[in-house]
């Protein structure tokens, strides 16, 4: 007999222990599936040297228990990778978590069995699940992207991927590294191990723009004065733009002097956040000609900073506008090429021919290496769902419904995959937000909805099409009136060849995503079916014969 539940999450990530606390506290009985033999979801994998977030810990924790505030002390302005490890880990004991993760194990595959009205769900263990509600939390940036490069296997040395990273210590003293890579992830392995090696070459294909990351210690007064104030500082972050307490801005960049401009950008840069530059002035993300005006202010700092013009200029991002993908906070980036054992190999003059045993060729000739890291990213937004054959209602496979992109009603179901939900997915705003944020209101309103159908008697919800159809043409109206789909990102798909090209985050904000979403609920679920009262007495009978042991 497979276990049944009335949910089975997949992941225990942030997302993965929110749903389980939510869903548990409100009498569903749940499992969380989870890969690897920890929870921590992104935080487990990212283990990379230099991983650090770069939304600062008030704003990167959750937000749904003041106790647990309370009692967690954030060492640092930006959390890194160890310490939200711990915090996650610290999470789980405190609710006492554990008991429904099942560890070590992926989901393989996922069908809608319809007249149950309900999941099966198919365990690399060959076990099967069985669930009212299949929900997908693995993780909108999980999937690594290791790039097909020929060769690879032959090399001799050792391989790394940032997203996939091992959890015993990895020695880079007097090693000759290569990191291909400029994302976030390349970013800060490199600054991170630049010390440590004998020599650092990092393979850029495409520069970012980068500012510093200025982190410092938090003093018992910043975490007294958080905790004080910390109740207005999270409803202003869920009912903002980006999940952030940071006002969005009023004023047009062109509308004031280049002097003022400066000034402004040069106080975004000192006193950095990730969405600092960004929030100096209104226009930047819509109007080609603002935005230049903080490219160039990058541009700028690059030049100043980078004393070999050759690698200045190749360091300097001129093929997008600023922000269009996500730009990159470093410590001592640029000055890292200052330094007489590293070097920059531009992916665009001399292109990867192969791996060899020994290291690298490119068309400029083979350099050899003890160790690769690859920071070449993830397939994003969709790669975590993709890796589960997932089979709806008719036969219908997630593969063919999103064969031309993702198709999502809010980011948070698809049609023709009934009782499925999605937390930060495709359309919904989760990527370009703090993500802690989307996380909790994804969570609780899915945790509203589950409690709604059980309170109507109801055993299904799906999303319908035309309210999808709607939903796809809205989230791409929004971001055609943006600068972002200009850029070859992650948030199109570009970063993954074959991918359909589509944007796919959510730009009206997380605050009228939440107004939206709210008013969805509050209107009966409009835009969604929800239907099928006969199943779920069956599963009630059954709870009561196996002694309670179905939720509900
Ligand atoms: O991945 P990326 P990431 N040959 O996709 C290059 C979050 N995050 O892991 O730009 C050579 O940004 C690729 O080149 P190009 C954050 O949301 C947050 O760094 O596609 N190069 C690019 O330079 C972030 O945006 C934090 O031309 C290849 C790099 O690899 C997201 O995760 C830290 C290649 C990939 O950059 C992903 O970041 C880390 C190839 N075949 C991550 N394929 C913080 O909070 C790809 N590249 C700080």
């Amino acid at each position: 007999m497979p276990d049944r539940y009335d949910a089975v999450i997949v992941g225990a990530g942030f997302s993965g222990l929110y749903l389980i606390k939510r869903l548990r506290d409100a009498g569903f009985s749940v499992l969380a599936v989870e890969a690897a033999p920890s929870v921590g979801g992104t935080w487990y994998w990212n283990a990379y040297p230099g991983a650090r977030c770069d939304v600062e810990s008030f704003d990167y924790s959750y937000s749904f228990s003041k106790e647990l505030e309370d009692e967690w002390d954030w060492s640092e302005r930006y959390p890194g990778q160890p310490e939200l490890l711990r915090y996650l880990n610290h999470v789980a004991d405190r609710f006492d978590l554990r008991r429904d993760i099942r560890f070590d194990t992926r989901v393989t595959s996922a069908t809608f069995d319809e007249p149950a009205n309900g999941w099966t769900v198919g365990l690399d263990n060959g076990d099967t699940l069985e669930a009212r509600f299949f929900i997908l939390a693995g993780g909108a940036i999980s999937m690594p992207n290791f790039t097909a490069i020929e060769g690879r296997e032959s090399f001799a040395g050792q391989i790394y991927h940032t997203g996939t990273w091992p959890h015993e210590p990895i020695d880079f003293t007097g090693k000759r590294v290569a990191v291909i890579g400029t994302g976030s992830s390349g970013v800060q392995t490199s600054t991170a191990i630049a010390d440590k090696v004998a020599q650092l070459t990092v393979f850029q294909r495409t520069p970012n723009y980068t500012a510093p990351v200025l982190n410092h210690p938090l003093t018992p007064e910043a975490l007294a004065e958080w905790r004080k104030t910390s109740g207005e500082r999270h409803e202003r972050s869920r009912h903002s733009r980006q999940g952030i307490p940071y006002a969005f801005p009023t004023v047009a960049a062109l509308s004031v002097s280049a002097e003022e401009r400066q000034e402004a950008y040069r106080n975004a840069w000192e006193n950095s956040h990730l969405f600092a530059l960004r929030l100096t002035y209104s226009d930047l993300m819509v109007d080609e000609a603002a935005n230049e005006t903080v490219s160039e202010f990058v541009r700028g700092r690059i030049r100043e900073t980078v004393k070999d013009p050759v690698t200045a200029e190749r360091l300097t991002p001129r093929s997008y506008p600023f922000a269009t993908k996500r730009p990159c906070l470093g410590k001592g980036y640029y000055e890292m090429f200052n330094r007489a054992h590293v070097r920059l190999v531009d992916l665009r003059e001399t292109p990867i021919v192969r791996i060899t045993p020994e290291g690298i060729e490119t068309t400029e000739g083979e350099a050899p290496f003890d160790a690769i890291v690859f920071a070449t990213g993830f397939d994003a937004l969709t790669g975590a769902a993709a890796r589960i054959a997932i089979t709806g209602r008719d036969g219908l496979t997630l593969h063919e419904a999103w064969a031309g992109g993702p198709e999502t009603y809010l980011g948070l179901a698809s049609a023709g995959f009934p009782n499925l939900f999605l937390v930060t997915g495709p359309g919904s705003p989760g990527p370009l937000t703090a993500m802690v944020k989307s996380i909790e209101q994804h969570v609780d309103w899915i945790t509203d909805c589950l409690e709604h159908l059980r309170a109507q008697g109801l055993a299904a919800i799906e999303a319908e099409p035309e309210a999808q159809a709607k939903w796809v043409e809205h989230v791409q109206q929004v971001a055609d009136g943006t600068l972002y789909p200009r850029a070859n990102s992650w948030y199109v798909g570009a970063n993954i060849p074959g991918k359909p090209r589509r944007f796919m985050p959510y730009l009206g904000g997380l605050g009228v995503y939440r107004a939206k979403c709210d008013a969805i609920a509050a209107a009966g679920y409009e835009g969604f079916v929800l239907s099928g009262p006969a199943a779920l007495p069956e599963l009630a009978t059954e709870r009561d014969q196996r002694g309670g042991q179905i939720g509900g």
